[in-house]
């Protein structure tokens, strides 16, 4: 398995081949953002073929004369791979190899490939270098190169004892990737611990890949997060402290960007990146307005967060409006690039965000009581005249209760790790 690249060097010719069945009608949708996928990494489609089938073939995914006609292109078209857009079975992947007689990749290898070439930050290779290894485990034998972009993997000539020495080494570097991950999952349910301690809300960026998440997050935060016209520019979390209108500072994290039929080892490595998405107390569901298949991104991104079991309230918006005559309704419309129509968004999210209110007592001396009045209007639930003071009793957000952080006197029992009780506010 010869990874694609998006380097200087000449393009890959590629023939790209799916098949539509009742099952999947959004076919010619995703052979064309495959089409995309492999021009991001500098490749060349020279020719898309899509079959309509009742089903896929069990052994070569195409039907035998689809085949033949394939083979035909491959020879005359030069093409240096046939990349089929599904997950194919090991033994199909050895099937095609043989009767192409070129290297076969599916869409799930092409997204590995693109995530591999992304990853920057530690977290982010151990991640994707886990995925591309599960992925391999099992193809291994059909595709003996497989192992010439894993370092600490010497390639002499195939054979059996050696596939299976192979094979032992994967699975034993599978296991310390895994402690590897569970160590930084471990570490980030630490950091949510700390920062739900410290009733910090958390805001996350979600979507289709290049819908604009980074741009949105460096427009409202000065982050500096590489924003790039690529799909998968992201592949580590970003978080920004962000101050709302009503004052109130929340946790803007951009993270990876969401694909259809994203594989399901990314999304399994990809779990620790992914909590702070499903742990988030609001999702900005980010698409880009101006691609005709906006409503269909919004949709596959909402069934990916089900899937992740995202508990997070979700607002919907819509970015990329410089591009369009007239926005479309449904959601904010914004443009992150030229940073318009921001301010709507910011309350938006302030209005969809949860208050947090934390049951405390107020000792305020008499020379205070000027603030009694906006603290009775919004929160105090009793009240009581003591010799050194003003006692209020009543349920307070944090930034008051910050603010009065010198009067506060919280129940001996209160732990600021309790779930305080949420309404919207
Ligand atoms: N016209 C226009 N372009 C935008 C806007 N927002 C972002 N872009 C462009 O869209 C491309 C992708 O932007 P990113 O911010 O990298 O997108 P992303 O969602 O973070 O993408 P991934 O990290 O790859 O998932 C860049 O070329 C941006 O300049 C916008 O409001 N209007
Ligand atoms: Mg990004």
């Amino acid at each position: 398995m010869t990874a694609l690249y998006d380097s200087a060097e000449a393009p890959k010719k590629i023939i790209l081949v799916s098949v539509e069945t009742p099952e999947t009608e959004d076919a010619q949708e995703s052979l064309e953002e495959l089409k995309e996928l492999c021009e991001n990494l500098n490749s060349q489609v020279v020719l898309s073929v899509l079959q309509r089938r009742t089903s896929p073939h069990p052994a070569t995914f195409v039907g035998e004369g689809k085949l033949e006609e394939l083979k035909t292109a491959v020879e005359n078209l030069e093409a240096d791979f046939v990349i089929f857009d599904t997950e194919l079975a090991p033994t199909q992947i050895r099937n095609l190899e043989k009767a192409l007689k070129t290297e076969i990749k599916d869409r799930t290898m092409v997204i590995l490939d693109i995530f591999a070439h992304r990853a920057v930050t530690a977290e982010g290779k151990i991640q994707v270098e886990l995925a591309r290894l599960q992925y391999m485990l099992p193809r291994l034998k059909g595709s003996y190169t497989a192992l010439s972009r894993i370092g600490g993997f010497n390639q002499r000539g195939a054979g059996e004892t050696k596939l299976e020495l192979d094979k032992r080494r994967i699975r034993s570097r599978i296991t310390v990737l895994k402690q590897q991950i569970r160590e930084l999952q471990a570490r980030g349910d630490l950091q949510r611990e700390r920062r739900k301690k410290d009733a910090v809300t958390t805001v996350a960026i979600c979507g289709y890949t290049n819908a604009g998440k980074s741009t949105l997050l460096n427009r409202l935060t000065d982050a500096g997060v590489l924003a790039e016209d690529k799909l998968f520019a992201t592949l580590s979390p970003t978080a920004r402290k962000l101050t709302l209108p009503d004052k109130r500072e929340v946790l803007l994290i951009d993270t990876v960007g969401f694909i259809r039929r994203l594989p399901h080892h990314l999304i399994d490595a990809f779990r620790s990146t992914l909590d702070e998405v499903r742990c988030a107390d609001l999702v900005l569901l980010v698409a880009d307005a101006s691609s005709p298949e906006f409503r269909l991104h919004l949709e596959i991104s909402e069934q990916i967060l089900d899937d992740l079991k995202a508990e997070g309230a979700r607002l919907q918006v819509f970015n990329k409006c410089d591009l369009l005559e007239s926005p479309p309704p449904g959601g904010v419309c914004i443009s992150a690039k030229e940073g318009k129509n921001l301010d709507a968004l910011l309350d938006a999210i302030a209005q969809k965000l949860p208050r947090r209110l934390i049951e405390a007592e107020l000792l305020l001396p008499y020379a205070e009581v000027g603030a009694t009045y906006a603290l009775k209007k919004n929160f105090v639930l009793e009240e009581e005249f003591c010799p050194d003071g003003i006692l209020l009793r009543g349920k307070l957000d944090f930034p008051t209760l910050k603010k009065f952080a010198g009067y506060v006197r919280l129940p001996s029992d209160w732990q600021a790790s309790d779930p305080a009780e949420e309404i919207s506010s």
